[in-house]
């Protein structure tokens, strides 16, 4: 059978159905139909197989070991205590690997197979969290400053945030009549007014950011909304437009690109700004080149001003021009911090987002223990971070202890006894699931994470915090191009080493070595660290000091160039 393009696939899809119910139907394989593994991301899922069981089941004359990957739709990874210890039954039921909380503030489920998919949707769905638009060329998971629920400020930004995502979910009853056993609509299926009938050309990305704290990497999102609170209220949004970390080795028609700030809008027009970027990338998009389809690369095709431009025009409004703003990290804050209101919320440490029970910790049941004992408290949350990190958020005084005791009970302390930069190194998941993976990232990360740490140790850095980051491909899950220190894969055991972001999420780095092993990065970054131990300024980071020893040249940060404008 001729395999179809992803626009035909699309336009034919009958919004969103394809053959999804037959595929699911099929007893013969753990697989469903090629069209239905594109169409099946729009649901929140994808297809993957067990790849360290792939040779072994190729001798053995098996099919791969399918499985599927689930994601959350979770804005801002906001999620109740009881909605999270049905999300870990779902877990220990029906997944593998426990819980993965990702850098877009969702969870990820592994390792489910075809036939308990359905139910495992239903599952999800009784809990009140969907999985619709979590996945697909639609607007995703909402990135929204996570940590904490420090003022009404934070609150606003949220609903506002939690709104767009509603307001740009696909207009389909598909995701009801396949999980959710839904009556079938008979006839033409719906009109989209946002998405049309072909979707947009690519996954679109949306990120909320509040100044000082840059956790969503807003640099990072198609679409930015930086809060700009004056005098204590929220005045509105700097708006930010074609971030993208995704590229291709060896490929320049690809690259990161950090978005560029074009104006400033008032809270109530936030959607229709948004409305308007999208709908713009949806008409003006590359569907010819789908790895030239991204918004950043419409901007550099067309041009910045008749971007922003066009989008004034479908907005209505003129944007007005963009206000300072400042932005002191990237990373996460860890432990207690006091909210406006007498509640507390506590963020912990999540090495690669991974929860489950292990020589590290118990930290599946650690979690779950804390919901058990939350769960009637009115307001308590357990909010993802986009740094894969977990806040356990509004928390009375009367119950603070206890979390601390069962935090230490279950290995969950490790903001308290970590260096800075294992603190605040990410790495995206890579193998086993992920069908693009070159490297290992989330299985490397602790031991290369010893390795970096006895390097810091050699040179006396052990307090530096240096933003570390690994993907198992040029994609950029776990966004590393905006990490100071960063490990793009190549090949098993193989990474391309870049250096030179700042820690503010405003700056790229800048390829240091093409293709070397963990050998090969502990030689390079070996005479850096020296350097950066004997000659660095008080308080600068490494990435701005291989910047200023111009170890690295890298382009001129773009979002600082703004604030020295407005200063
Ligand atoms: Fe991603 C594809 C995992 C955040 C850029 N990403 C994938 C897939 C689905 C692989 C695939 O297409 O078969 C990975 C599934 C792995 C697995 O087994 O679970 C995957 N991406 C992830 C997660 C789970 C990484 C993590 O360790 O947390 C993140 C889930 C986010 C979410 O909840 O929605 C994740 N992915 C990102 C980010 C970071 C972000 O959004 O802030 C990026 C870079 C930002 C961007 O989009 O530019 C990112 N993922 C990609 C790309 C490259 C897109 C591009 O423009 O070229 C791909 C590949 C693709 O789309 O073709 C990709
Ligand atoms: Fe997979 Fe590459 Fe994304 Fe890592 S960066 S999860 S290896 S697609």
């Amino acid at each position: 059978m001729t395999a179809h393009s992803v626009e035909d696939i699309k336009k034919n899809s009958r919004a969103l159905r394809g053959t999804l119910l037959d595929s699911l139907a099929d007893p013969i394989t753990g697989a469903i139909a090629d069209d239905d593994q594109t169409l099946i991301k729009y649901h929140g899922s994808y297809q993957q197989d067990d790849r360290d069981l792939r040779e072994e089941r190729r001798q053995q004359k098996l099919e791969p070991a399918y499985q599927f990957m689930i994601r959350t739709r979770t804005p801002g990874g906001v999620i109740t205590p009881s909605q999270w210890l049905k999300l870990d039954a779902i877990a220990s039921t029906y997944a593998e690997r426990g819980l993965r909380i990702t850098t877009r503030q969702a969870i990820q489920f592994h390792g489910v197979v075809k036939r308990e998919l359905k139910a495992t949707m239903q599952a999800i769905n009784a809990a009140l969290v969907d999985t619709l638009a979590a996945c697909g060329d639609v607007n995703r998971n909402v990135a929204i400053a996570a940590n904490p629920l420090q003022s009404d400020v934070h609150a606003t930004v949220y609903a506002t945030a939690a709104a767009l995502s509603d307001h740009l979910l696909p207009n389909t009853r598909a995701y009801h009549e396949i999980w959710l056993d839904e009556e079938r609509i008979a006839g033409t299926p719906e009109q989209d007014p946002i998405y049309g009938e072909a979707y947009l050309p690519r996954k679109f990305k949306i990120g909320f950011a509040m100044p000082p704290t840059n956790d969503v990497d807003v640099f990072a999102q198609d679409l930015g909304f930086i809060a700009v609170i004056e005098g204590g209220r929220l005045a509105g949004y700097n708006v930010a437009v074609g971030g993208g970390m995704g590229a291709t080795h060896g490929d320049p028609e690809t690259y990161p690109r950090i978005a560029d700030v074009i104006g400033f809008v008032a809270p109530h027009d936030v959607i229709a700004t948004a409305v308007a970027v999208v709908t713009t990338q949806r008409d003006w998009g590359n569907r010819a080149q789908r790895k030239r389809a991204r918004l950043k690369y419409t901007i550099d095709d067309r041009g910045l001003d008749a971007l922003k431009a066009e989008v004034e025009r479908r907005a209505g409004f003129a944007l007005a021009p963009a206000r300072s703003f400042r932005f002191d990290h990237n990373g996460d804050r860890f432990g207690w911090v006091d909210g406006h209101d007498g509640r507390a919320h506590l963020t912990l440490r999540i090495l690669s987002g991974r929860l489950q029970d292990g020589t590290d910790g118990a930290l599946q049941t650690g979690v779950r223990e804390i919901a058990q004992l939350l769960q009637d408290i009115d307001g308590a949350q357990l909010r993802l971070t986009p740094n894969q990190n977990l806040v356990v958020a509004n928390v009375d005084a009367a119950h603070r202890a206890q979390v601390d005791a069962l935090v230490a009970a279950h290995g969950l302390d490790t903001h308290a006894r970590a260096t800075p930069s294992r603190l605040a190194a990410i790495a995206c998941v890579a193998l086993p699931t992920c069908g693009l993976a070159m490297a290992e990232a989330e299985r490397y990360l602790p031991s290369f994470i010893d390795t970096f740490e006895a390097l810091l140790d050699r040179h006396g850095l052990c307090d530096a915090p240096i933003h570390l980051r690994i993907s198992g491909c040029p994609n950029g899950c776990s966004r590393p191009y905006l990490g100071e220190v960063a490990l793009v894969g190549k090949a098993p055991g193989r990474y391309a080493l870049r250096l030179g972001a700042d820690h503010r999420g405003q700056r790229l780095n800048t390829t240091y070595r093409e293709n070397v092993d963990q050998t090969g990065i502990v030689e390079a970054l070996d005479p850096l660290l020296a350097r950066y131990a004997a000659e660095r300024l008080p308080a600068e980071r490494f990435g701005d000091f291989l910047v200023r020893a111009r170890v690295i040249d890298p382009p001129r940060p773009i979002a600082i160039a703004l604030q020295e404008a407005a200063a």
